[in-house]
């Protein structure tokens, strides 16, 4: 997506529903509470829940190599390096073992014969496990996720991919071809011994069924965590809602996008919502306004076209549950818009430059109630990624980090409002 079209259509898309006219807030960079220095490429948190530790993974964007530490927001001079070595495709963090202290799962889908999936210890840095691919075109671990404890055991279970690329001209070498099949499958495992608990495929050859998983929360009810799983988009069968404790389809979803994930529950139904990102019509290129579906019904509850945070996209941002920021009763919902470089958001309508942004949505009111804006004229990236932070400011309410290419911050959540 050209940086010129952005520009533009962020500011027309902020100047139809600006910031400044609703309650909303909007932070700076320098409003941050705490900045993590000296971050050598860009930076995804991911927080086990609840907790204050983040996992930073770090390295040049192309670089092959890369690590995850773990910093306390509490002492973040304090680090340690949990994972150093080949670039992870995919990781997720979760307590496989119940032992309060989480595990970091990596997906390597060019390692070994078709890939791996390695456990490793938040604690030690020790590998606990590794999972092998089963035949040599599997991408085993191209996504996985952390699902939350599926078989009632009290250790979290997770769920890893392997879509099958085969036959396709891929950058790394996927592209061997043998007769095993390639219907692409996804596996849940039990995270305290390692079992596999259940496998299901996608329903035809060269669809990439499992190309990307998403843990979504409990969707059908029966107290145990489900699952989205992708195919490519314009496949017979794109998007499935899964079990998570017996792998059956709760849902077949059309969509048209290449992403999907867990929103939280926006409309307080007590059914966990989802996002999709909505597949464009021009063309290859691939941006999309996310589109948030209910998880009971799976019909539309808002979209953003024509409002801030229309060309959110996959490709240059991100997008995060946050729980209930603002003590509404609501989830509430925030997007990363890392290439956004200007925003008519000012009262008086001037147009600010900054660089990058994130804007969180009210779950209830679908309105923006706190943006935070990167350095006008940095081109920082501001909002690559975020996650909501248990309470840090100490008022007692949660509060959100927010990376950049280099750097994360912690910034105060907006308080019950
Ligand atoms: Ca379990
Ligand atoms: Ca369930
Ligand atoms: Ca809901
Ligand atoms: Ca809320």
């Amino acid at each position: 997506m050209g940086f010129e079209r952005v520009l533009l259509a962020l500011v027309v898309a902020a100047a139809l529903s600006p910031l400044s006219q609703s309650e909303g807030r909007l932070l700076r960079v320098r409003d941050a509470l705490l900045r993590i220095e000296d971050v050598d490429g860009p930076v995804v948190p991911v927080l086990h829940q609840g907790a204050t530790q983040l996992f930073l993974e770090r390295g040049a964007r192309h670089a092959k190599e890369a690590r995850i530490d773990v910093v306390s927001v509490h002492a973040p001079e304090a680090r340690r390096t949990v994972w150093s070595g080949a670039r992870p495709f995919a990781w997720d963090v979760g307590d496989a073992d119940a032992d309060e202290t989480p595990e970091v799962l990596v997906g390597l889908p060019r390692a070994g014969t078709g890939g791996e999936l390695r456990l490793v210890s938040g604690a030690s840095g020790a590998h606990l496990r590794v999972h092998s691919a089963e035949n040599g075109h599997d991408r085993f671990g191209a996504s996985l996720a952390f699902l939350g404890d599926v078989d009632g055991d009290g250790c979290a279970d997770y769920a890893a991919s392997a879509p099958q690329l085969a036959g396709r001209p891929i950058a790394g070498g996927w592209s061997v071809r043998d007769s095993s099949g390639t219907l692409g499958w996804v596996r849940v495992f039990s995270g305290a011994d390692g079992k596999e608990l259940w496998r299901t495929s996608g329903l035809a050859d060269d669809q990439g069924f499992g190309s990307h998983v998403a843990a979504l929360g409990d969707l059908d009810g029966d107290g145990s965590p489900d699952l989205l799983a992708q195919a490519h988009p314009g496949s017979d069968d794109p998007l499935v809602l899964l079990s998570g404790a017996s792998g059956k389809v709760i849902a077949h979803v059309p969509h048209r996008g290449w992403w999907a994930g867990a929103a939280g529950d926006l409309d307080a139904d007590g059914v966990p919502d989802l996002f999709l990102e909505t597949g464009d019509s021009e063309g290859s290129e691939r941006f999309g306004s996310p589109t948030f579906l209910s998880g009971r019904s799976r019909q539309p509850l808002f979209d953003l076209r024509g409002r801030p945070g229309q060309l959110w996209t996959s490709g240059e941002g991100s997008i995060a549950a946050l729980g209930d920021l603002d003590g509404d009763g609501h989830d509430d919902v925030g997007l990363g818009l890392a290439s956004a470089e200007a925003l008519r958001l000012e009262p008086d309508g001037r147009e600010v430059p900054c660089s990058g942004c994130v804007l969180v949505l009210s779950g209830r009111t679908h309105e923006v109630f706190l943006g935070v804006y990167g350095e006008p004229g940095t081109r920082a990236g501001l909002g690559m990624d975020l996650a909501a932070l248990p309470d840090v400011s100490g008022d007692g309410h949660p509060d959100l980090v927010v990376t950049s290419w280099q750097h994360a911050y912690v910034f105060p959540g907006p308080g019950k409002r």
